[in-house]
């Protein structure tokens, strides 16, 4: 068993897709681990995407993902970060996939519903940037 993290994004909390998104995920063969709903600040934004600090969209990426509550989650499945990548979608909603998370619920390549670890390493960055061990079941 692997575990992955993910983020409900502004926009997702905003549209009321938490249950839907919450419900998909764990229809695919996923199990919350952990969960939280959480207001970033703009430091905070800034730390979580800081691999991202020179690329032009980072100031708007940092103000969107600080614009109103996120949920943050821990899940476990097999293969649980490719498996959430997949399920997930293009990061672009135009490029996904029919029947994938973005394709249904992300609006443009920023405001794209949903975050999920690229690999086991940044999986485990994220998962202690957001939750320590207590938290984690
Ligand atoms: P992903 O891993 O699919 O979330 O995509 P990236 O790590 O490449 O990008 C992280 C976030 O930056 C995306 F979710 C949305 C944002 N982004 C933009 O706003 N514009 C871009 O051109 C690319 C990414």
């Amino acid at each position: 068993m692997q575990k992955t993290f993910t983020i409900l994004k502004p926009d997702s909390v905003q549209a009321g897709n938490v249950g839907a998104i919450l419900q998909t995920i764990e229809k695919e063969g996923f199990t919350i681990r952990a969960l939280k709903m959480l207001h970033l600040s703009q430091k905070e934004a800034e730390g979580f995407y800081y691999v991202h600090k020179e690329r032009p969209f980072f100031g708007s990426l940092v103000k969107f993902m600080t614009e109103g509550p996120i949920v943050a989650a821990v899940l476990e499945a097999e293969d649980a970060v490719q498996k959430l990548r997949k399920v997930m979608g293009a990061t672009d909603p135009a490029k996904a996939e029919a029947g994938t998370i973005r394709k249904l619920f992300a609006t443009n390549i920023e405001r794209n519903a949903i975050h999920g670890s690229d690999g086991p390493d940044t999986a485990a960055f994220e998962i202690a940037y957001f939750f320590n061990q207590l938290e984690i079941t």
